[in-house]
């Protein structure tokens, strides 16, 4: 697991509501071996479909690496300490960890990060990162793979949003005042990259979730 190289003196390359972008922060080296460490995360903690409180089955898989892992099904959304099949989640990969200690900007490591898994048809909707201790915490989240079209609200749901196409090795930060941004993925750009030998999108989504 190699330190990914990135400069903690990056600047963010576009901001959108306080949602701060670092476009391709990680080269094609960078992010094959960050796909080589998932993939040894995977074969350990498989990828799983969950459902929504309501019973919906979401269009992204998902797994997670940590001493927590987020985690969704009819009781609710929530962190838990084991993978919905037993197994204690693997370790975040060090590449991984890298990103955040580059663009954070906070003393705490990451206790958590959340691995989604698009197919082409994939999305995700509109939403607030909201099941963590402390919202002084940001949220770092990591394009790896396909194009994916991510839209950005308000504090609140509804009203005007905007949005921007993310590519691989693009990063993002949800902090201060854009910690509890509504956001989604509309759709994906299936075949636009080809990093992911079956195609899709992975996006790594890091956090502290405990206090
Ligand atoms: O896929 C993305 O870029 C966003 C993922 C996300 O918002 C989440 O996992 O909470
Ligand atoms: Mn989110």
């Amino acid at each position: 697991m190699k330190k990914v190289p990135v400069s903690s003196q990056s600047t963010p390359t576009l901001t959108i509501r306080g949602v701060a972008l670092y476009q391709r922060l990680l080269d094609r080296s960078a992010q094959t071996a960050m796909v080589e460490d998932l993939r040894r995360v995977v074969a350990d903690a498989p990828l799983f479909r969950p459902e929504t409180p309501r019973g919906q089955a979401m269009s992204v898989r998902m797994t997670s690496t940590g001493s927590v892992g987020w985690v969704s099904d009819r009781r609710g959304y929530r962190y838990q300490e084991t993978h919905p099949k037993g197994m204690a989640w693997p370790p975040i990969p060090e590449s991984v960890l890298a990103i955040w200690d580059a663009v954070a900007g906070t003393e705490r490591q990451a206790d958590t990060c959340l691995i989604n898994y698009y197919d082409g048809t994939a999305r995700m909707g509109m939403h607030q990162d909201r099941d963590e201790a402390d919202f002084d915490q940001p949220v770092v989240s990591i394009s790896l793979g396909d194009d994916a079209l991510f839209r950005i609200g308000n504090l609140t749901r509804g009203g005007k949003t905007e949005s921007v196409w993310l590519s691989s090795g693009d990063v993002l930060v949800m902090g201060g005042e854009a910690r509890l941004v509504y956001h989604g993925i509309d759709r994906i750009r299936a075949g636009s990259s080809d990093l992911l030998a079956s195609g899709g999108r992975i996006n790594l989504t890091l956090r502290v979730a405990r206090a």
